[in-house]
């Protein structure tokens, strides 16, 4: 099985993503994860994505486009989750194609829905967890940059709600519960 999940900035893709990857033996394709990775490289890729995601813009199709593609080539086990993408209509178009390039199908999108205030809290929370740990806070884990992505999310990512539904692939859930509701209800949408 191939899924997406869709959703807001901190609606919890990356969270569920790892919870299928335990109970399904899926394979968690995040492009959240692989930039951020490139960027701790200090390839050159990074460098150009570095300040883009620090502001909350997206990274451009043709990047993740082709960070996607390489992954696809590989082992597929219980299939895949794209967590994080596709974010843009043009992203929409390269998955399927790529996917039909592979002789796979995608069976179910999940769209997550969180409210605003409910994402600004987690994500400003979650940074001021790691810094109280100790930890590296990511540098898009701000107030400004959490409520720009928030606005690149309404008109670039959002319109994927209306093609999936079209395409009667689309599955809503509630992600305003704890992460094991939302681990339930997704499991219900995906059983359907
Ligand atoms: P991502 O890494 O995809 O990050 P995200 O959307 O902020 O997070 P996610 O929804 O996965 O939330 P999470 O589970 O972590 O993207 C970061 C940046 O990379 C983008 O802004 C963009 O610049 C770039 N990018 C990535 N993909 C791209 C693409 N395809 N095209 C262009 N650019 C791209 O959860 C957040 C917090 O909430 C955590 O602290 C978690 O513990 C908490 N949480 C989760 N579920 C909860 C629940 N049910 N209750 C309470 N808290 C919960």
């Amino acid at each position: 099985m191939n899924i997406i999940l869709l959703g807001p900035p901190g609606a919890g893709k990356g969270t569920q993503a790892q919870m299928l990857v335990e109970s399904r033996d899926m394979i968690q394709l995040s492009t959240g994860d692989m930039l951020r990775e490139a960027k701790a490289s200090g390839s050159e890729m990074g460098k150009v994505v570095a300040d883009v995601m620090a502001r909350g813009d997206l990274v451009t199709d043709d990047i993740v486009i082709g960070l996607i593609r390489e992954k696809l080539q590989g082992d597929k086990r219980g299939g895949f989750i794209f967590d994080g993408f596709p974010r843009t209509l043009a992203q929409a178009d390269a998955l399927a194609a790529l996917l039909e390039e592979q002789g796979e199908t995608l069976d179910a999108v999940v769209e997550m829905q969180v409210d605003d205030e409910t994402l600004v809290k987690r994500i400003v929370g979650r940074a001021a967890e790691a810094a109280a740990a100790g930890q590296p806070v990511r540098a898009d884990d701000n107030e400004d940059s959490v409520r720009h992505r928030l606005m690149e999310y309404y008109k670039k990512t959002a319109p994927l709600i209306g093609y999936y539904h079209a395409k009667g692939q689309l599955a809503s859930v509630d992600g305003m519960g704890s992460m094991d509701e939302v681990k339930a209800a997704i499991a219900d949408a995906l059983d359907k």
